[in-house]
């Protein structure tokens, strides 16, 4: 945990680097924006009663951040909420500094401060930012928001490149966001809270517009506290995949996608015309989520849909240093007793007193829970299992990382990615090269876990 002096001693030390455009931004665009946080009524449908969510910029998701590879992003984040916060870019290759974590990598923006977040941009690709302050209670009430990196842009994506952020919202009779929820230990020790409306871009069931024909690019993103979506376009063309958790990847076909909450996924579409609706297909009966519908003829050409392929090879694993981690805990598990603050308690007493369900390797993860500390450079297997009753969507910050899996059909493969959904039980392997200096967060992106248990820290020095 690093102490407000000390970070203030940073800042400092980082406003006069980066203020220093000859050092540090030469030839460099600078790319800014500006988000504050508040207390907006919103409208899901035209034909609905506003909904209190807490938003940024007043949008739902929140606007749209795109920045050309090799950029600087610059965003100045003001907190109107009535309580702090702070942003995480997800999937970025941050610097630690701007990772957005509390009492990790930086305080807290109390209301009325703002914040300076300010990074190179080095990858292009399909992210998103959201808040990282009791993420359990802002994401789910709005706090979140796209973040697209180009080869070449000219301050928006083209109309061949089609967002489809996906939420999961728990919405009361009274249309507004359930609160009464929030913390309820049966949603904490199972799936997670779960909602009863799922928004695409903002809306219930919207219609997207798309140009009348010739090739797509849709970049999903699942916004979602908990909830794993799946998504097919139901014609008899199978789905093209082109690029996972933002990486570019060969384009490979799959019957339907499926995101654990903060994974994403883009997709080719050889021929607008030919797409017709959305489903959401986890269960038996598909449920249409939305509908696209074709503007005009465009005679625009297509240029830059796909992102060239850059290769991330997996490195060779003979020198390559093990750190175990084993999940325990939540509903139906083993886990009957945890370290928690330095001292053994029993499972009962960690969840009524401390609603702590969730453990790695016997300790209730948090923010000062350090997993492992490795040497800068070095090669890390991390071994996980899930050795629980429930899938986990499970994210580390800072770096993507390498995993053998079968997501996609009966083979197994490499993915290169920063967000991986476990099934229960599963055994998986996260490789990565341990590059990028600082203290990385480790957990679980269902949101009540991560606050529940499932997180760590792990430092790279
Ligand atoms: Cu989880």
């Amino acid at each position: 945990m690093i102490g407000r002096r000390k970070f203030l001693n940073l800042s400092i030390a980082t406003f006069i680097m980066m203020s220093s455009k000859e050092t540090y931004a030469e030839g460099k665009i600078i790319k800014r924006y500006k988000l504050v946080a508040k207390p907006t009524d919103y409208s899901f449908s035209n034909n609905q009663n506003l909904t209190n969510l807490w938003l940024l910029n007043n949008s739902c998701p929140g606007p749209l951040i795109t920045a050309e590879k090799g950029d600087i992003l610059e965003v100045e984040f003001t907190n109107l909420l009535g309580e702090p916060t702070t942003l995480h870019w997800h999937g970025i290759r941050n610097l630690n500094s701007m990772d957005g974590v509390p009492y990790v990598s930086q305080p807290l923006v109390e209301t009325g401060e703002t914040f300076v977040y300010r990074f190179p941009i080095n990858e292009t690709g399909t992210y998103w930012y959201h808040a990282h302050n009791k993420a359990w209670e802002h994401v789910a009430r709005g706090l979140y928001g796209p973040l697209i990196i180009t080869n070449n842009l000219n301050n928006s994506l083209g109309r061949r490149d089609i967002l489809v952020v996906a939420d999961d919202w728990l919405i009361n009779e009274n249309n507004q966001v359930d609160e009464e929820s929030f913390g309820n230990l049966m949603h904490w020790s199972h799936a997670g809270r779960y909602g009863n409306r799922l928004s695409i871009n903002g809306q219930f069931s919207p219609k997207i517009e798309i140009p009348s024909y010739g090739p797509l690019r849709l970049r999903f993103i699942n916004t979602s506290n908990a909830r794993i979506l799946s998504f097919s376009l139901l014609n008899k063309n199978s789905l093209n995949v082109i690029s996972i958790d933002g990486i570019s990847c060969k384009l490979f076909k799959t019957q339907k996608i499926v995101l654990g909450p903060a994974q994403r996924v883009d997709l080719l579409i050889e021929d607008s015309s030919q797409l017709k609706s959305l489903f959401e297909v986890s269960n038996k009966e598909p449920l249409k989520v939305a509908d696209f519908i074709t503007t005009d003829l465009v005679i625009e050409d297509h240029l830059n849909l796909i992102d060239p392929i850059v290769h991330h090879e997996v490195p060779p694993l003979t020198s390559a240093k093990i750190i175990e981690i084993h999940m325990q805990g939540g509903a139906m598990g083993n886990l009957s007793s945890a370290i928690f603050e330095g001292e053994k308690k029993e499972l009962r007493e960690l969840a009524l007193d401390n609603s702590k369900l969730w453990a790695f390797n016997g300790h209730i993860g948090n923010y000062d829970f350090q997993i492992a500390k490795v040497n800068l450079g070095d090669l890390i297997i991390l071994k996980v299992w899930n050795d629980t009753n429930w899938p986990h969507s499970m994210h580390l910050h800072g770096q993507h990382f390498w995993v053998n899996s079968q997501e996609f059909g009966s083979e197994k493969r490499y993915f290169f990615r920063d967000t991986y959904l476990m099934d229960r039980g599963e055994k998986a392997e996260f490789i990565f090269k341990a590059d990028n200096p600082g203290d990385w967060l480790f957990h679980c992106h269902m949101l009540e876990h991560h606050a529940s248990g499932m997180g760590g820290v792990i430092s790279v020095a």
